[in-house]
């Protein structure tokens, strides 16, 4: 098996966005792309060399074909062993488990998690360094300066492995290991949650509807739902992974996730309902006829973690993203633990659960986890919510109700302008940026502005700065209004608007109408009607 080095031409377009290299399909496909990029990690991460490396994805279209090549390049460029989830099926959570249980030097998870897939749709590839975690930037910035320059990659020809059939095959040099998708992470979720106590919980009729929406979470449901916790087959919807995810999109919010809403929301309702996205990292939580926003759900998760098995010993920390609501930082002051704030995108969380300053960290976009891995994990946060709901044999309504009486409640919305022209937003953006000096003080009926700042971050490990991480105008304690750019998208630009109002008064508002003052009054300060000729927002969730 000889290595081969193929002459090309770099890409000018590979820099990783808020997770990642995200692009369309056809994008994908052009010659050299996706070997441009992976010589660049290659060139940029020396462990690689010698080292084991994780390889699966969320099995959209394109997952196996960019799954041969990475094993082709992996071959030529001196990696050791490879392992890969079979069918290269594996979520992103339990990618990041493995990386760290296998000691590995990285891994590649092949996603662009809830956007949509087939021929049409989106791919993706994150690259995860030793310890499980995303690249920090310092390594992407690295990774796309060397993608600039490339001129030649090394990859072997006629590589054959059957993705299918579990064990170990070689290619030359190299060891390719095919495992189940499940099992490790499996057993990781055993030892954090009580499964007698859960399995008890259904035995008394209990029941759980979860969403898997054809995405690569169905087979984890199925092995930890039902195989093992006894909940009845009928519990999960969508659990077949489909590569083209059903024609849906797997982003699991009200919006998305419509089949669960409505079950939810019907007679009969089940006692807990999830879903998870595309690669399986995000998480919605309902009860009957409740949705439980993310902000809430981490908030809740942090006042009652301690009751399950893995977090006995309480919480060393906590940590949100900046446009997450502050609901999070009720319950850390109350307990008397740390609350940090970091910019969007699970990367920033790496450090402070690497060096064991946080237990549970969330973001408002549905995404939620602790320091049992270093990606978000959707499953995980269901089988949280089902050992709360058992330990305490509480509704998830009682729970929410008691949680908001005592530490108030954040209502939260974002809004999505979706595939704006992007000199548009960026001139948006730039524009609300210039006027922020002048907001401060500026009284709008009961809110006076207490800040307004573009958003920047200093980690406290390791000391590096990310700045310009979006424009906050913060009304002390009562609410606040968030712009960003989304780092993820794949078509124009994609203008975020997050909007937060703490009650501790009315505390069972429907969140449209509790926000909708707050939403004029964000159109007023930042212009977007005015500037993008958009009167209401693509999405809302
Ligand atoms: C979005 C979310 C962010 C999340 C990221 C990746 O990024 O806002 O919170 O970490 O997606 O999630 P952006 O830059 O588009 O706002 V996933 O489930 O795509 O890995
Ligand atoms: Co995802």
């Amino acid at each position: 098996m000889s290595v081969r080095e193929i002459i090309t031409n770099p890409y000018a377009d590979q820099k990783p966005g808020t997770a990642g290299l995200r692009k369309k399909v056809a994008v994908f496909q052009q010659p050299h792309y996706l070997e441009n990029f992976l010589q660049a990690i290659f060139d940029a991460d020396p462990r690689l060399h010698g080292g084991t490396l994780v390889i699966g994805g969320d099995g959209r279209y394109h997952n196996r074909t960019a799954i041969r090549t990475a094993i082709a390049m992996a071959a030529a460029n001196g990696v050791r062993r490879v392992v890969v989830g079979q069918g290269g099926l594996l979520s992103t959570p339990a990618a990041s488990h493995l990386i760290r249980s296998l000691g590995a030097a990285g891994g590649f998870v092949l996603t662009a998690s809830h956007n949509p897939a087939g021929e049409d749709g989106d791919f993706g590839i994150k690259y995860n360094v030793s310890g499980g975690g995303q690249a920090p930037e310092s390594l992407t910035d690295r990774i796309h300066g060397i993608s600039l320059g490339l001129t030649r990659y090394r990859t072997v020809d006629g590589v054959q492995v059957d993705l299918d059939r579990r064990g170990s095959q070689n290619v030359g040099e190299l060891q390719v290991e095919v495992i189940d998708s499940v099992d490790d992470y499996a057993h990781l979720m055993q030892s954090l949650f009580d499964f007698d106590l859960i399995r008890d919980w259904f035995k008394d009729g209990h029941r759980l509807c979860f969403d898997a929406m054809h995405a690569v979470t169905g087979p984890y449901a199925q092995r930890l739902f039902v195989d093992l916790l006894g909940a009845p087959a009928t519990s999960l919807l969508n659990a077949i992974p489909l590569e083209d995810f059903g024609g849906g999109h797997p982003d699991p919010n009200l919006i998305h996730a419509r089949p669960l809403v409505e079950r939810m929301h019907g007679a009969d309702a089940p006692d807990l309902g999830g879903a998870s996205d595309g690669d399986g990292d995000r998480n919605m939580i309902l009860g009957p006829g409740l949705f439980i926003s993310p902000g809430d759900s981490l908030a809740m998760l942090c006042e009652h973690l301690h009751l399950l098995p893995g977090y006995r010993r309480g919480l060393a920390g906590v940590a949100r993203s900046m446009p997450t609501c502050r609901a999070l930082d009720q319950v850390a002051r109350a307990l008397d633990i740390p609350c940090h704030e970091t910019p969007t995108g699970w990367k920033f969380f790496a450090n402070l659960l690497d060096a064991g300053r946080v237990t549970l960290c969330g973001e408002e976009s549905f995404g939620t986890s602790s320091d049992h891995t270093r990606e978000k994990d959707g499953v995980w946060a269901v089988l949280a919510w089902l050992n709360i709901l058992a330990a305490t044999r509480r509704s998830v309504q009682d729970i929410a109700q008691a949680h908001w009486a005592r530490f108030g409640r954040h209502y939260y919305a974002r809004h999505d302008y979706e595939d704006l022209p992007v000199a548009t937003a960026q001139a948006l953006v730039q524009a609300l940026q210039d006027r922020l000096p002048d907001l401060v003080g500026q009284r709008h009926g009961e809110l006076q502005v207490s800040q307004a700042d573009s958003f920047a971050y200093q980690d406290p490990v390791d000391g590096s700065r990310a700045t310009n991480q979006g424009l906050r105008v913060v009304f002390a304690d009562a609410a606040r209004i968030i712009v960003r750019l989304s780092g993820t998208g794949t078509q124009g630009a994609t203008l975020r608007l997050y909007l937060e109002r703490y009650e501790t008064g009315d505390l069972g508002l429907e969140t449209g109408a509790a926000l909708a003052p707050l939403a004029a009054l964000a159109d007023r300060i930042v212009h977007i009607s005015q500037i993008t000729g958009r009167s209401s927002p693509s999405v809302i969730t």
